[in-house]
């Protein structure tokens, strides 16, 4: 059975409601830099006043990729563990802390990156280098994220030791489990920030070496992409179930999975450097069978997930084969928008696996086709996860209600995010498989055949990111809506129970030493061989390239 419900005081849902309120403003400007981005790769559009394409560019990865997710999931997994295990005053105190410094670096960042001083995208690859302000705002915002864990880790401890014996509940086992991803994680890019990148910036290392300062990034950067979603998985899990009437199908099952992807996502950086010349190929096959080891825990959440669906339906009495589909809330957004996520994930994960396949990476890698990957997985199946949150969580936060008028727009808003994102990303998986690289402006290439070849595309791009683009807009919409206007009433906080006679959890899968101990394990034996190698026969370190190069 779930555990008693905290409800949130006013102080509470402030703080939680501020990280939307960023989220929801780095969606519009984020969203407007992705639309400008479209317009200019159509090759029918200029940039005004001089503002250079890969200016707006890393605007959008940095605010899409790092602030939005960062902001949103933030404060979600702050109310999964307010309603589930409480938080007192103190931590509340804290929580503000670790919010007012990634807010400070989140615009200290921004800043630099908007007066044209970073336009280094948002994996700030070297030798590139970008102003010191920029790194100085990410590190400080990876350090207000360690704070907002510690205050997580914190809230669970204190819970556990008042409920001595007890498991803890489902949904702040999972929010444990991304943060001690997280913080193993952005250890490796707060290493190459503090240690690489701001010495090099503030010119006290004349030279940088590439290759670490990568290989660092993406020890951070694949488990950065399971950081955004397990939030969603945590929805999948444990909300979703409740919103279509049935029960958690195994709380076992999922807290392994958790577990699995704890262990598994972060020995596994070397298959976005597959083709990255000083890593040996053994390690980068080892790397390779770990990422087939991480997609184990997203089949079981595949299948587990329509599990609960059916299990739903049959409880309902239900009793041919696919008649309980009819019977999932269509036209309720909070579970359309989540579902069409899960859809979007079967070719956005089939994608994946294609990726980490050595030699069909060669094939892919540096291809707009990695564009239509993370716009199907991260823009698709977790942001409107994310936006099937939003339905419920902000009025639940503000006191308010979804009305049958802002489902309504919510299912307009679904359906005209999935026809954009269709257009958009199927048109960059196409045009990448017949070359397009990606990371790159508008050009003709000095009018090669194979470039004649792209246009399409590319304009197909512009006229998807066009209609994505009108989604954003209805978004904020909605969301300002729930913040501010929509009447007063009480929204549910939708938490599943489990299966009244569901098996007895057992208690090893809560044995946080054994599961980080094997996590540190598996790095050290993915990551201490090949660093030691990197760093022993590396080639002279780059001096720096400022942007545009020769400025
Ligand atoms: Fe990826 C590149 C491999 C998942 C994001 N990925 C990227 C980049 C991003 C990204 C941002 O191996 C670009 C980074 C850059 O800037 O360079 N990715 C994988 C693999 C997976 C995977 C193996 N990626 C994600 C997720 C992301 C994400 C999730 C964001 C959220 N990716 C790669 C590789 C590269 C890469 C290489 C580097 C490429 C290169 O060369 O640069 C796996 O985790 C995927 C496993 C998923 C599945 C699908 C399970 C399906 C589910 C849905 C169930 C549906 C239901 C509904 C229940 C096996 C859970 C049913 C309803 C019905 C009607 C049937």
């Amino acid at each position: 059975m779930t555990s008693k419900l905290f409800s949130f005081s006013k102080k509470e849902s402030r703080l939680y409601m501020s990280f939307m309120y960023v989220t929801f403003i780095s969606l519009f400007i984020g969203g407007l830099m992705g639309l400008l981005q479209t317009f200019v790769r159509s090759g029918k559009y200029t940039l005004p006043f001089g503002i250079d394409y890969y200016t707006i560019l890393t605007v959008h990865g940095v605010i899409l990729g790092l602030v939005l997710t960062t902001f949103f999931i933030i404060g979600f997994q702050f109310s999964l563990l307010g309603k589930t295990v409480g938080i007192s005053d103190k931590q509340l105190m804290v929580g503000w802390i670790s919010f007012w410094v990634m807010l400070i670096g989140t615009v200290m960042a921004s800043i630099t990156i908007l007066v044209g001083q970073a336009s280094v995208l948002y994996t700030f690859y070297a030798p590139l280098r970008a102003h010191p302000a920029f790194y100085i705002g990410l590190a400080l915002v990876i350090v207000g994220s360690w704070i907002a864990a510690f205050v997580n880790f914190r809230q669970l401890y204190v819970w556990k030791k008042a409920h001595k014996g007890e498991k803890s509940p489902l949904l702040a086992f999972m929010v444990t489990i991304n943060m001690i991803m997280w913080v193993i994680a952005s250890l490796g890019v707060a290493v190459s920030v503090l240690v690489l990148f701001i010495p090099w910036s503030l010119g006290y290392a004349e030279t940088i070496n590439v290759l670490l300062s990568r290989t660092l990034f993406w020890y951070f950067g694949h488990p950065l992409v399971y950081f955004w979603l397990l939030p969603a998985y945590m929805a999948w899990y444990a909300i979703i179930p409740k919103l279509v009437g049935g029960k958690i199908f195994s709380d076992s099952l999922a807290r392994l999975a958790f577990i699995l992807l704890l262990m598994f996502s972060i020995p596994v950086g070397f298959h976005h450097q597959l083709t990255e010349p000083g890593i040996d190929p053994t390690w980068k096959f080892i790397q390779v069978v770990l990422t087939f080891m991480v997609i184990i825990p997203s089949l079981m959440t595949a299948f587990s997930v329509f599990g609960s669906f059916e299990a739903a339906g049959r409880r309902k009495g239900f009793t041919s084969l696919f008649g309980w589909i009819k019977n999932l809330p269509w036209k309720d957004v909070r579970f359309l928008a989540p579902f069409i996520g899960m859809v979007a994930f079967i070719p956005g994960g089939a994608g994946g696996i294609i990726n980490a396949s050595h030699q069909m990476n060669a094939l892919v890698h540096n291809t707009i086709w990695i564009t239509g990957h993370f716009h199907l997985t991260a823009a698709t199946t977790v942001i409107l996860t994310f936006f099937g949150i939003t339905y419920w969580l902000v009025p639940h936060l503000t006191g308010r209600r979804l009305t049958p008028k802002l489902n309504k727009l919510g299912l307009i808003q679904t359906w005209i995010w999935t026809i954009g994102m269709l257009i958009m990303s199927g048109a960059m998986h196409i045009q990448g498989l017949i070359g397009g690289p990606r990371r790159s402006s508008f050009s003709e290439y000095a009018g090669g055949e194979q470039v004649a070849t792209w246009i399409n595309y590319q304009i197909a791009q512009a006229v998807g990111g066009t209609i994505l683009f009108v989604g954003i807009i209805l978004m904020v919409y909605i969301f300002i809506q729930l913040s501010f206007f929509a009447p007063k009433g009480v929204q549910e906080y939708p938490i599943a129970e489990e299966e009244p006679d569901a098996e007895k959890t057992p208690k090893f899968l809560e044995n946080w030493y054994l599961w980080i101990g094997i996590t540190i394990a598996l790095i050290l034996f993915a990551y201490t061989i090949p660093m030691i190698d990197i760093i022993k026969h590396s080639p002279p370190g780059s001096p720096p390239f400022d942007w545009p190069i020769g400025k």
